[in-house]
């Protein structure tokens, strides 16, 4: 892969940054985008939490790839006779994508999209180096915007893992789901993961993690604002607040002010009162029925549904 060969489409700018950070600091109820915790750092600190055994998403999900990907290879037997172009949305380390191309043998390329582009590069980098046939083309995009990607004469088949739809609220994610169909194309598919409602321990217990990665990686938010917008947040005087909303079907994260305080960011000032807090992340649990209608409001019919044994996790298989 060769540098040129990176897409940079509309890589998100530092003004854009600062734009949604005035914006969301200055509502009733502070609040910062998540797309803004994958800097470098950021996307390292999730990777600490998919090792964490509180965090069962991603390693259900991993152990679940397999099988999907065997059944996978069946359902392509002859729907795909120039092989298949797997496009990745939210690439991230791209652990995953590896379990379908081992398995389904007749991928012939590979389009991974993400927002952060060192991280995007290293990963396809390694991935390069692992699959030597596979031609791979990353693609440094806002995965929740529309996006024009080559046309080909190949099946393709969108992946979604680690149900990153649920940090959209339900009409961002029907949202995202259209995007996708006109990305991907007429008869295409979508290979997505989407988390379960399940008991509120689980729930609570994975995004409240012991070694307190999650609140690293939460308030890493703060560090990235200090960095790149001139802010002034001290982290310490923060805390980490993660809790299920059950009639929302939601896990929240908040930052919490520990003390009255203001904050200075690119010459803006934001008074906090002791107990206020930033909302940072939602993510939504969704039923099978639930997120079936969903994906069907979309534009998308389910074709297979995979749930592991404990039905913590599930994977779809949808159809434009
Ligand atoms: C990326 N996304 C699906 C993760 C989640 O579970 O909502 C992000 C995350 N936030 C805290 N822990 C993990």
């Amino acid at each position: 892969m060769h540098k040129a060969a990176v897409q940079n489409l509309d890589r998100p700018q530092d003004d854009e940054f600062l734009a949604d950070v005035l914006y969301g600091l200055s509502q009733t109820q502070k609040q910062l985008p998540p797309k803004y915790f994958y800097d470098q750092k950021g996307s390292e600190y999730f990777d600490e939490i998919c090792e964490l055994s509180e965090y069962y998403p991603y390693r259900t999900e991993l152990t679940m790839l397999r099988d999907v990907a065997r059944d996978l290879g069946n359902h392509f037997a002859g729907l795909a006779p120039q092989g298949l172009e797997i496009v990745e949305f939210g690439a991230g380390s791209l652990r995953k994508v590896g379990a379908l191309l081992t398995s389904l043998g007749n991928v012939r390329s590979f389009t991974a999209i993400d927002i952060s582009e060192e991280h995007l590069i290293n990963s396809c980098r390694l991935l390069e180096s692992q699959y030597r046939e596979l031609s791979i083309h990353p693609c440094v995009h806002d995965f929740t915007k529309p996006l024009t990607i080559h046309t080909s004469d190949r099946t393709r088949l969108g992946f979604f893992p680690g149900s990153t739809i649920g940090n959209f609220n339900p009409g961002e994610a029907s949202e995202f789901l259209h995007n996708a169909g006109a990305t991907l194309g007429t008869n295409s598919y979508l290979l997505i993961g989407v988390d379960t409602k399940k008991p509120e321990p689980i729930l609570r217990q994975a995004y409240n993690d012991n070694k307190g990665i999650t609140a690293k990686f939460n308030k890493n938010v703060l560090e990235r604002i200090n960095r790149e917008l001139d802010g002034n947040f001290n982290p310490i005087h923060f805390a980490h607040h993660a809790f299920y909303n059950e009639p929302e079907g939601r896990i929240e994260m908040h930052l919490r002010s520990l003390k009255e305080q203001t904050i200075k960011i690119a010459g803006h000032n934001f008074e906090f009162h002791r107990g206020e807090s930033i909302h940072t992340e939602n993510s939504y649990k969704y039923s099978p029925d639930e997120f079936t209608s969903l994906a069907q409001e979309s534009g998308w019919s389910k074709q297979h549904l995979w749930l592991d044994s404990d039905e913590l996790f599930a994977v779809y298989l949808l159809q434009y």
